[in-house]
C-alpha cells in the first residue's frame, strides 16, 4: 500500500479496510474478504470469553487431550468451537484443519476455501493470565467446487497461502494479518467491539537483540543451537520467552528478535505445528520482511504429509534467522 494511503488509513475500521483493499486480492470476489470477518467476529467472541476468563468457572484442564497428547484446556476446546461455527456459517470454507480436531472438518461442499486454525495457542498460559493467541492460514481449495475434498487440498503449503494471520489476546487484543502484500495489525476497541487499524504496514527489523527460546531444554539442543544461543549472550542479547508463540512473536515482530522452537530430546521434530502455528507465522514474517526457516529451510516451502506434522521453527529478524542458520551442523 502507498504510503500516503497508510498513514490516511489509520483509525478505519477493519471491515471497511478488508473493502477498500479488496481489489488487491487476486480473486477479488469477496469471499476471501467475508472470510476475514468471519474469523474477525469468531475472535471478539473468544476475545470476551478469554477476558471473562478468571470470573467464572471455565477454567482448568477438562481432563481430555487434544490429538498432539498436550492437556486440552476448556477454552481451546470454546475456541474451536467458536472459530468452527463461525466458518461455518459463513459458508466460504470447505474444509477446517484445527490444532484441536484429529482429522479435517468438512465444512460447506461449495466453499472455495481450506483452513487452518489453532483456535487458542500457549494453552499452559490460559489459566495464569498470561497472552495467548489464535493462528490461521486461509489456502484456496485446489479440487473443483462442490467435489469431495481431496488430499491436495488440505496438505498445501505455505507458499499456497493466500492469507494468514493471528489474534493475540494481550493487554489489548490485536489482529494481525496478510493478504501477500504486506502486513496490518488492528486493535480491538472492547467499547466499540470493533477492530482498528493501529499498526499499518508492519515492518520487522532486520536485525534486533531479543533471543526467545526454551533454555530449560537447553541441555539436549543440538550443538549449532547451543552455539547460537552462547553467540546471543555473548553479544549480550536480551533473553525473553513468554511461552505463547504469538506474543513471542508478536514482541519480536515489533522490537526485532528471534524466536526458536528447535528439536529437543523430547519433541525430536520440534514441537510446533507446520501446517497451523509455524507457515502462517512465516508467512507474517516473510510480509514483515522477516524469516522463517527451520533452521535450514524455508518453512513454507516445507511439503506437509500430515496435518499435525511438526517442525523445528526459528523466526524473527531477517539476520537474526540467517545468524542463526548459518551455525547449522
Ligand atoms: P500449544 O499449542 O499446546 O499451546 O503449544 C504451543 C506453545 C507455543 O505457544 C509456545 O511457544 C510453546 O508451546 C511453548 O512450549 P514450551 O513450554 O515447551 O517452551
Ligand atoms: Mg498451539
Amino acid at each position: 500500500m502507498e504510503q500516503s494511503r497508510i498513514a490516511d488509513s489509520i483509525g478505519i475500521p477493519l471491515d471497511r479496510f478488508i473493502k477498500n483493499n479488496q481489489e488487491q486480492f487476486q480473486y477479488a470476489s469477496g469471499e476471501l474478504s467475508q472470510l476475514l470477518r468471519d474469523i474477525a467476529l469468531a475472535s471478539k467472541v473468544v476475545n470476551r470469553e478469554v477476558n471473562k476468563a478468571g470470573l467464572i468457572d471455565i477454567m482448568g484442564a477438562l481432563g481430555s487431550q487434544n490429538t498432539a497428547g498436550d492437556n486440552q484446556q476448556k477454552l481451546d476446546v470454546l475456541a474451536n468451537i467458536r472459530f468452527t461455527r463461525a466458518l461455518s456459517k459463513g459458508g466460504e470454507a470447505c474444509a477446517l484443519i484445527s490444532e484441536e480436531t484429529e482429522s479435517y472438518v468438512d465444512l460447506n461442499n461449495d466453499g472455495k476455501y481450506v483452513i487452518a486454525i489453532d483456535p487458542l495457542d500457549g494453552s499452559s498460559n490460559i489459566d495464569v493470565n498470561v497472552s495467548i493467541g489464535t493462528i490461521f492460514s486461509i489456502y484456496r481449495r485446489r479440487s473443483p467446487v462442490g467435489t469431495v475434498i481431496q488430499e491436495e487440498d488440505i496438505l498445501q503449503m505455505g507458499t499456497d497461502q493466500v492469507a494468514a494471520g493471528y489474534i493475540l489476546y494481550g493487554s489489548s487484543t490485536m489482529l494481525v494479518y496478510t493478504t501477500g502484500h504486506g502486513v496490518n495489525g488492528f486493535t480491538h476497541d472492547p467499547t466499540l467491539g470493533e477492530y482498528f487499524l493501529s499498526h499499518p504496514d508492519m515492518r520487522m527489523p532486520d536485525d534486533g537483540k531479543i533471543f526467545s527460546i526454551n533454555e530449560g531444554q537447553a541441555l539436549s539442543f543440538a550443538p549449532s543451537v547451543t552455539k547460537y544461543v552462547n553467540y546471543c549472550k555473548e553479544k549480550g542479547y536480551t533473553g525473553r520467552y513468554i511461552g505463547s508463540l504469538v506474543a513471542d512473536f508478536h514482541r519480536n515482530l515489533l522490537k526485532g528478535g528471534i524466536y526458536i522452537y528447535p528439536a529437543t530430546a523430547k519433541d525430536k521434530n520440534g514441537k510446533l505445528r507446520l501446517m497451523y502455528e509455524c507457515n502462517a507465522l512465516a508467512f507474517v514474517a516473510e510480509q514483515a520482511g522477516g524469516l522463517a526457516t527451520d533452521g535450514r529451510n524455508r518453512i513454507m516451502e516445507i511439503r506437509p504429509s500430515a496435518l499435525h506434522q511438526r517442525t523445528p521453527f526459528y523466526v524473527g529478524s531477517k539476520e537474526m534467522v540467517e545468524k542463526a542458520c548459518s551455525f547449522a551442523d
